[in-house]
């Protein structure tokens, strides 16, 4: 039985990862936070379904010495590096924790494997942020690299890190360049669940605005379970390289509004307001992504379109915001 290790276990894609895994035959194992243990209702939400199949240890992306203790006790076929502070518009006002999490983070990772596992297969979780002002269109993994937030600075870092260590210790070090990846476990901070939360409460009438910042910053927004599948094919190659994962489509994020507000039969323009707060001090305006060489290399392809993700977060908000309203989709998508 094949054992992985994944950091950031709690988030989106940490969660969708360990379903995959344990669907694989995996034993996975997990490294959380110790405030998250202290909370397990919130902080492992995501994972109640799993959390009696699954190892979780105490760790911190700040401390080294929490991260080599955990590998020198277990060893590990995959370890798959997500814990992040994710969120682009944060990193413009702490810039330093989402460095210093991100950057130094990463490195504790691969230090740690290099001196006590350096053939465990290492996973990168890299970022569409780090192509930010695009150079070309579309993106791909030649693409040069212009972030425009600490965030996509810190991710080119570790994205270098990762090359460093394949390169200068030939360990097997891949990273995945993921473009936006969404599903009805996405934060509430992340446009796409904030416009899926706000269409459900505003249908169901515990809201009467939704509050948005660039509605023409454009996307290619993938759903977060076909995303998880390639970071695992990436690992299970004969030789370690970098991949871009993306569904090669782009959308606004006013067309975003536009077809969750039609879901349920509204008109976003009735119910969107501008809100200065949340645009950045430099955005990111058009990302799209080829993933042709995923789709060759790791035969990936995305199986959710953009309609298809949209109407699946309306209808898991739809519900969690009250049960009563099921059923209220205009159309189903696709
Ligand atoms: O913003 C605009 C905002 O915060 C998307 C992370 O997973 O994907 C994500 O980064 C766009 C931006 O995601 C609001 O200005 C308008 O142009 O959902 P987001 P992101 O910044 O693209 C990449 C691939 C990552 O790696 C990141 O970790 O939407 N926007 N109005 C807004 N964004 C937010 N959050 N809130 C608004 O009210």
């Amino acid at each position: 039985m094949k054992k992985a290790l994944i950091t950031g276990i709690t988030g989106q894609d940490g969660s969708y990862l360990t379903e995959h895994l344990l669907d694989l035959g995996y034993e996975v194992h997990g490294l959380v936070r110790r405030v998250a243990l202290e909370q397990p209702e919130h902080r492992l939400s995501r994972l109640r379904s799993v959390l009696s199949r699954i190892h979780i240890h105490a760790a911190n992306l700040d401390s080294y010495a929490s991260i080599f203790h955990v590998l020198s006790k277990h060893e590990f076929d995959e370890c798959y590096h997500l814990a992040a502070q994710s969120f682009v518009a944060e990193s413009f006002v702490d810039g330093f924790s989402t460095m210093q999490t991100n950057i130094n983070g990463t490195h504790y990772v691969l230090a740690a494997l290099r001196e006590v596992q350096p053939k465990c297969r290492f996973y990168f979780a890299g970022s569409s942020e780090m192509f930010g002002k695009a150079q070309a269109v579309p993106q791909k993994e030649d693409t040069p690299f212009h972030p425009r937030s600490p965030y996509g600075i810190s991710k080119v870092a570790g994205f270098q890190l990762t090359i460093n260590y394949r390169e200068a210790y030939g360990m097997f070090c891949c990273n995945g360049i993921l473009f936006n990846h969404e599903s009805p476990r996405r934060g509430y901070e992340f446009v796409t669940r904030k416009i899926t939360h706000g269409v459900a409460r505003i249908k169901t009438g515990l809201a009467s605005e939704l509050a948005l910042g660039n509605l023409e910053a454009k996307r290619d927004w993938g759903h977060a379970r076909d995303y998880v599948q390639a970071m695992h094919l990436m690992l299970q190659q004969p030789t370690p390289d970098d991949y871009v994962i993306a569904t090669g489509e782009t959308h606004s994020v006013r067309e975003f509004c536009e077809f969750a507000f039609a879901q349920v039969g509204l008109d976003y323009r009735d119910f969107v307001k501008r809100d200065e707060v949340v645009y950045r001090p430099a955005e990111v305006d058009l990302l799209i992504g080829d993933a042709s060489k995923a789709h060759r290399m790791l035969g990936w392809k995305p199986g959710v379109g953009f309609k298809g993700l949209i109407s699946e977060m309306i209808q898991s908000d739809l519900e969690m915001v009250s049960p009563a309203a099921r059923g209220e989709l205009v159309s189903p998508g696709t």
